[in-house]
Parts: structure tokens; C-alpha cells; sequence
């Protein structure tokens, strides 16, 4: 249970922002109880207004990949702020951090930088419509892409969280545009695209789910949504605000062998402050303005912050250093399935790299209908259990979680311990 000084914060929060916080999935929602109010974070731990230590797998929702308040991003952070914090200008900074993000991910000529994932996949999908001059798209039931307008269509994250169906205020003849298949079943996939009438702009797809649950492409899935986007005509859009540079070092295209046309990226690029991105071929962002007639602006897009903490994250990540962490998730997983085990808890846990997911499911969980018949009722009192015991998951059994290179063995031995303790309370 969240302390008192949480609640004190709430209850005051709670008269000025909706539901008392700045992003629907804090709220706690999808798990009953007060959220517990962040005072600082280092490592692996985040402390609480009450004193509280808990081990952090939400880790910002993904960005922080170092953990919390590295000293190769605070020391870049107290660098770049000394020399003042924004210009609305094209500085350095920018470039350095574009160009490792293109030695990265090859496949990404181009890119430009904005704040948020919501802006970079609404800006991807945008000039999809426009290189295609088609409207309409297609998305897969359980995947969040943000919240743009065109996307808040059977999505994943909160809008599963708090079991919305679709958001209101989003028109009609807009939604109409937005088609959605389940994700793994490349049959429905494939009729939806070819019924798809006036042809479709794009096919967009989180490579591996993590606002369903953590869930991973079958065999096959991704190469065929590849040849689907090269039999119609459309964009294949990898939505990697969540996976990149999380499943491994070169994202989706390493992991997987398969190219998209446009990409996008978000959290771990910012290294924990505001900053996302979209890119791919060269022929289609040539399109964008003041290049090409494709609008898109942002006054703080490449802020020299978010690009200096970003750069230093990225250059701290290296393929050693993701194969350690990936290392790490492999070891909290097994420790979880072997718990979930001899406790005979009905459990399916996965993950690639550093992101990993859980559901009270004997799975295989392939897509989100499935992930919606998992024992949300458990998690909920296993959330709450594994909060007592000193672990932070995502207060959703619809989000992905993740280990940092703070996460070190002893932080995945008291985690396993904690969470099977949790478990055995939970099950009862
Ligand atoms: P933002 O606009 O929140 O920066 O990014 C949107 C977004 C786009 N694409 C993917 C694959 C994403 O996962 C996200 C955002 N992820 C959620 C958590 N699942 C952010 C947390 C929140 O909404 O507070």
C-alpha cells in the first residue's frame, strides 16, 4: 500500500490533473490502490515520498536502459546544460546523436527527431499517407502507438489497462481509416490488406508487443508482413519506441532479418528526458518538410539535453554490455518460470534483450485476445505482493517490463526470492 505522504500527494494531485497523475497507467488503475509517489531514483532502486526502496523493472516505462541517474548522463547533462538548455536551432549535439543512431540501425538514411513517440509515429504515419497517397492503415489489436487520433483504435497500454474500447473524441471517419488485424495471424493480416479499400498506406507493428504484455512474433510473422507491404503497395512501419536498442543493439532488423521502410523510435534515445524519433528509407523522408511538402515541426525536437543524455546512453550501451543485461533478463525469467513451477501457478514468461513479460497464463500467449484470458485478478494481488517485497513492476498486466546495467546479480537473486515469496501469498 502506497505511504502516507504518497497519499497526501495524490489526493492533492487529484484536484489538478486528471485522475491525479500526467499519464493514464500511473494511476494504478490496473491494479487497485494508490500509486506510489517517485522521490529519487539511482541504479536499479527507486525510493519513494515514504522512504520506500523498491527494485525497478518499469524503468520509466523503457528509457532508462543504464538505470536511473547514471553518471555518464548526469556528467553529459551537466556538460550540455552549462551551455544552455535549448535554442530551436540545429546544433551538434543533434547530429552526433543521429549519426550513432544511423551507424546503429543502417536501414534508417534518414530521420528526424521530435519529443514523443506519439509524435514520431503520428509523423511516420503521415508521410506514409502522403509517399502512398492512400489514407487508410493497419494496426494490430494489443499494440500502442501512442495517442494520436488514428491509432487509439483497439490499442494496447493503458488504453487495455483500463479496458477502454476505443477513445472518444476520436471521429468516426477517422477510425473507419484504421484497420486492425490480431496480431500472429498473417491469414487475417492478408485479407484485411488486400480488402483494404483504395489500398493501404501502411502496415504499422510493434516487432515484439509490449503494450499487450510482452509478446513476441511467431515464426514467419514479420517476413510476412514484409511480402504483404511489398504485394500492396504499403509502408511496413516498425514501431520500435519500445524495442529499440532494448532487443538488440540494431533493433528489430538484427533480431529478426526483417527491413522496414520507416522505423520509429523513442525512450531509450533520450536516455530518460523527452526525445523520439522516426526515419528509414531516404526516398520516403525526403518527403518530409522543408525538404519536401510532408509538415512536421516541434519547437523543443532535438533538444540539446535529451541529445546529450541520449548520445551517452547510447555510447554506454554497447553489444557487450547489452549481451550482460540481456544475460541478466534471461536469469530473472527462468527464476520466475522455475518459481511459477513448483508452485503450480499457471505462468508463461519471455524476453528479448532487456525487455521482458509475464502472464498468469499457461500460455503460449501469440496475441492480445489470448493475453486478455490471463488471470489479471492474480497479477493484481502479485502486483501488490511484489510491491510489499520491495519490487516495482508496471501497475498493468498489459505492459512489457525491463532490466537495466544497474540490475546486477544481486538485484535478479532478491527479485526472484521477492517475487516467488509473492507468488506463494498471491496464489492463496
Ligand atoms: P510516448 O508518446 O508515450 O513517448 O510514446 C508512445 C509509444 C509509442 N509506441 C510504443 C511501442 C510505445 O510503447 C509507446 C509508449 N509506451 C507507453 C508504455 N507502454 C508509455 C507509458 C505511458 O503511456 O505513460
Amino acid at each position: 500500500m502506497a505511504g502516507d505522504r504518497s497519499a497526501e500527494i495524490l489526493r492533492r494531485s487529484s484536484d489538478i490533473f486528471p485522475g491525479g497523475v500526467n499519464s493514464p497507467v500511473r494511476a494504478f488503475r490496473g491494479v487497485g490502490g494508490n500509486p506510489v509517489v517517485a522521490a529519487s531514483g539511482e541504479g536499479a532502486r527507486i525510493h519513494d515520498v515514504d522512504g520506500r526502496e523498491y527494485v525497478d523493472y518499469v524503468l520509466s516505462w523503457g528509457p532508462l536502459v543504464l538505470g536511473h541517474a547514471h553518471p555518464m548522463v548526469i556528467d553529459a547533462l551537466d556538460d550540455a546544460m552549462r551551455n544552455g538548455t535549448s535554442f530551436g536551432m540545429p546544433t551538434e549535439l543533434e547530429l552526433e546523436l543521429g549519426e550513432l543512431i544511423r551507424e546503429r540501425m543502417p536501414h534508417v538514411e534518414m530521420l528526424r527527431f521530435v519529443s514523443s513517440g506519439t509524435e514520431a509515429t503520428m509523423s511516420a504515419i503521415r508521410v506514409a499517407r502522403a509517399f502512398t497517397a492512400r489514407d487508410t492503415i493497419l494496426k494490430f489489436d494489443g499494440c500502442y502507438h501512442g495517442h494520436a487520433d488514428s491509432f487509439l483504435v483497439r490499442a494496447g497500454s493503458g488504453v487495455a489497462t483500463l479496458g477502454l474500447p476505443n477513445s472518444p473524441g476520436v471521429p468516426q471517419s477517422l477510425a473507419e481509416l484504421t484497420l486492425t488485424a490480431p496480431f500472429n495471424d498473417i491469414g487475417a493480416t492478408r485479407d484485411l490488406a488486400m480488402r483494404a479499400s483504395g489500398g493501404l498506406a501502411a502496415i504499422i507493428v510493434e516487432p515484439i508487443v509490449g503494450n499487450s504484455g510482452f509478446i513476441a512474433p511467431v515464426d514467419g510473422f514479420l517476413e510476412g508482413l514484409r511480402r504483404i507491404a511489398d504485394e500492396t503497395g504499403a509502408l511496413l512501419v516498425f514501431d520500435e519506441v519500445m524495442t529499440g536498442f532494448r532487443i538488440a543493439p540494431g533493433g528489430a532488423k538484427e533480431r529478426f532479418g526483417v527491413t522496414a521502410d520507416l522505423t520509429t523510435l523513442g525512450k531509450v534515445i533520450g536516455g530518460g528526458l523527452p526525445a523520439a524519433a522516426y526515419g528509414g528509407r531516404r526516398d520516403i523522408m525526403e518527403r518530409i518538410a522543408p525538404l519536401g511538402p510532408v509538415y512536421q515541426a516541434g519547437t523543443l525536437s532535438g533538444n540539446p539535453l535529451a541529445m546529450a543524455a541520449g548520445y551517452a546512453t547510447l555510447t554506454a550501451l554497447t553489444r557487450d554490455l547489452h549481451d550482460r543485461i540481456e544475460g541478466r533478463t534471461r536469469r530473472l525469467v527462468e527464476g520466475l518460470r522455475n518459481a511459477a513451477r513448483a508452485l503450480e501457478v499457471p505462468f508463461t514468461a519471455d524476453h528479448a534483450g532487456s525487455m521482458w513479460g509475464f502472464f498468469f497464463h499457461s500460455g503460449p500467449v501469440n496475441d492480445y485476445e489470448t493475453a486478455k484470458q490471463s488471470d489479471v485478478e492474480l497479477f493484481k494481488r502479485f502486483f501488490h505482493a511484489a510491491l510489499e517485497r520491495g519490487v516495482y513492476l508496471a501497475p498493468s498486466a498489459f505492459e512489457a517490463g525491463f532490466v537495466s546495467a544497474a540490475h546486477g546479480d544481486s538485484e535478479i537473486d532478491f527479485t526472484i526470492d521477492a517475487l516467488e515469496d509473492a507468488m506463494r501469498f498471491a496464489r492463496a
